[in-house]
């Protein structure tokens, strides 16, 4: 009998979300097969430096996925079945004032933490819950009637929390428990069949569309999951030519000369797919919902603080000078912009604190290797969250937002809320720590 630690209850959890989200969703089988050919290209044509910031069985099996709830309890149970997979929460997300457009979730991301797990399988999912209290999108009366429809479903079966309970207080499971925890686990992650209360569903979506997707159905669903890849333009273009129109833009950093940092993340459009719903009068009709779709995303050097509020200024700058301008232009406003905030070269980048780099011992020298970015970023997550939605909805600014933050999460969580800075930092800690012991001197 094997008995299967948290990483490797993670590994199998991503492999087999992954199998199922092909079945249901054809286009992801192929960003896969796409994404497989542009880092087989890419790691031909950069050799060993292609693997600086993960080695390509780590960057192969990579994946991120996003799954949304509804309250403070659901939340805290996918905190129990992540913590069995050794994943952890990490930073705190408030999506609601990150667009324009109607987005009333708050988020963390549930990841391993040390650097050895993050080796041995990276699985992330972005985590966001629907902040039914706040004013601004919904109306007291649709609050009560959205907490009382929320209390009453169940996302994730007694058996189902049972088993996360003893693998995470186990420190893992033996084979059988193993296999009916993460068949469960997957399962709870399923699109339903089960018919849409179509007034309901209608009325949610008049305010937010995502707030339709999350309280709108009585269960919860994978609602895409990305794969690294080590070019994005260079794959944007290929699914391009493979007739799979894009969103017009990538998120985040614009493809410039000098070290990529953080995330690049782009997407294609939800699929309209099959459902049944439940008019007032209690006929079932089929329609079509489009919940889904498809992401990627590039991954570069973490930024510290310093490097971060650099980036954000940025961001900022960029989307001053660049309004009314069509995507071209704006990527061309974005280079400029990029080119006096950040240096051109990794050492520079390091020397001016902006970015974290690990120092490793390798022969008696002292290498720098940067550390790779791990988390996500709330304005391209917020630009993800609305490049796929339908109908913008409706938010009333004038009124008061509800206050969220990271301790709340933490309390609703019912665990720490791990900081990603300090993980960075850590990192940089424990690798100083090694080296000075390897070469015999004081860490100071
Ligand atoms: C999550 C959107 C955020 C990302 O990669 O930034 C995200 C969602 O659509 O639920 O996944
Ligand atoms: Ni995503």
């Amino acid at each position: 009998m094997t008995f299967h630690e948290p990483w490797q209850l993670r590994a199998a959890f991503a492999r087999s979300l992954s199998d199922m989200y092909g079945t249901e969703v054809p286009a992801y089988t192929t960003l896969l097969e796409v994404s497989h050919e542009v880092n087989a290209d890419f790691v031909a044509a950069h050799g060993a430096d292609a693997e600086r910031l993960g080695s390509i069985d780590r960057v192969t099996a990579e994946r991120h996925g996003a799954i949304r709830v509804g309250t403070p309890a659901e939340i805290a149970q996918v905190a129990r079945i992540f913590g069995a997979m050794g994943m952890h929460p990490v930073g705190f997300y408030d999506l609601r004032d990150a667009s324009a457009s109607s987005v009333p979730v708050i988020s963390t991301a549930f990841r391993p933490v040390d650097r050895d797990e993050l080796a041995r399988n990276p699985f992330r999912v972005f985590t966001s819950m629907l902040v039914t209290g706040d004013r601004r999108f919904f109306t007291e009366d649709l609050e009560h009637r959205l907490d009382a429809f929320l209390a009453k479903r169940t996302l994730f079966g007694p058996e189902l929390l049972a088993f996360a309970d003893r693998a995470e207080a186990e420190g893992g499971l033996p084979d059988d428990a193993a296999a009916e925890f993460l068949r469960l686990a997957t399962e709870a992650f399923e699109l339903s069949t089960e018919p849409v209360d179509q007034a309901w569903y209608r009325e949610l979506e008049a305010v937010s569309a995502v707030a339709a997707d999350i309280g709108g159905v009585a269960s919860t669903h994978i609602n895409h999951l990305t794969p690294r890849v080590l070019d994005i333009d260079d794959l944007y273009s290929r699914m391009e030519a493979r007739g799979i129109t894009m969103i017009d833009a990538i998120q985040g950093p614009p493809r410039w000369e000098g070290p990529d940092v953080l995330l690049r993340q782009t997407s294609f459009r939800a699929l309209a797919e099959p459902r049944t719903f439940r008019t007032p009068d209690g006929e079932i009709v089929q329609d079509s919902l489009r919940v889904r779709f498809g992401e990627v995303e590039a991954r570069g050097i973490a930024l510290t603080r310093a490097g971060r509020a650099a980036y954000d200024a940025a961001v900022i700058e960029v989307d001053e000078r660049s309004a009314g301008l069509a995507e071209a232009e704006r990527q061309e406003v974005a280079r400029e912009v990029w080119a006096k905030t950040f240096p051109t070269t990794e050492s520079a980048l390091a020397d001016q604190d902006l970015g974290y780099f690990t120092y490793e011992v390798t022969g008696g020298a002292v290498h720098r290797e940067p550390v790779v970015y791990e988390d996500f970023l709330p304005r391209s997550a917020a630009g993800i969250f609305q490049s796929n939605l339908t109908d913008e909805g409706s938010k009333d600014s004038s009124q008061e937002a509800t206050e969220r933050d990271a301790d709340w999460m933490s309390g609703a969580l019912g665990r720490e809320l791990n900081d990603p800075f300090e993980l960075y930092a850590r990192q940089v800690e424990q690798s100083l720590q090694v080296a000075a012991t390897t070469l015999g001197v004081d860490p100071a």
